[in-house]
């Protein structure tokens, strides 16, 4: 059965060009419930431990520059199956390549500064979510 929970940050660029209300607002109109939510920045050991699965990849340096520039909001999400209704709602990881409509295809520039994360699955989205928040940060 798919879970109903996924873990999303809006990223450095969004926060940056003023679209934390805009991004929020696409999300709850879409259904999702926020359980836990904070404006924070990550340091660079914080990214590297979190994106520890992308350390091989040609990007992993401009990947943990980039979410440790600035504040992100991270947030838990809840609804029906989650994890995927999230990733269609904020599109393809390369803007250019998202649905009309999608967060990324709206607010993203780059596939690398691509203004919003979203949980790839059930078990990554519990890992990430508690990555940020405390038992008692999430209602
Ligand atoms: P995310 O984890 O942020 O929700 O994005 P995703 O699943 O769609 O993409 P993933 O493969 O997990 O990549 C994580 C993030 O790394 C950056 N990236 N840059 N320059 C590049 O070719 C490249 N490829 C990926 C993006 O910020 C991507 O969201
Ligand atoms: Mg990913």
């Amino acid at each position: 059965m798919a879970g109903n929970k996924t873990f999303t940050m809006l990223k450095p660029d969004a926060v940056e060009n003023g679209h934390i209300g805009a991004i929020l607002e696409q999300i709850t109109a879409s259904g999702f419930r926020i359980v836990a939510m904070k404006l924070t920045q990550m340091t660079k050991a914080d990214a590297e431990k979190f994106y520890d699965i992308h350390k091989e990849r040609p990007f992993f340096g401009e990947l943990v520059e980039f979410m440790t520039r600035g504040p992100i909001v991270a947030a838990i999400l809840e609804k029906e199956n989650a994890v995927e209704d999230f990733r269609t709602l904020i599109g393809a990881t390369n803007p250019e390549e998202a649905a009309e409509g999608t967060i990324r295809k709206k607010y993203a520039a780059s596939i690398g500064e691509n203004a919003v994360h979203g949980s790839d699955s059930d078990e990554n989205a519990e890992i990430e979510g508690s990555f940020h928040f405390a038992g008692r940060e999430k209602f």
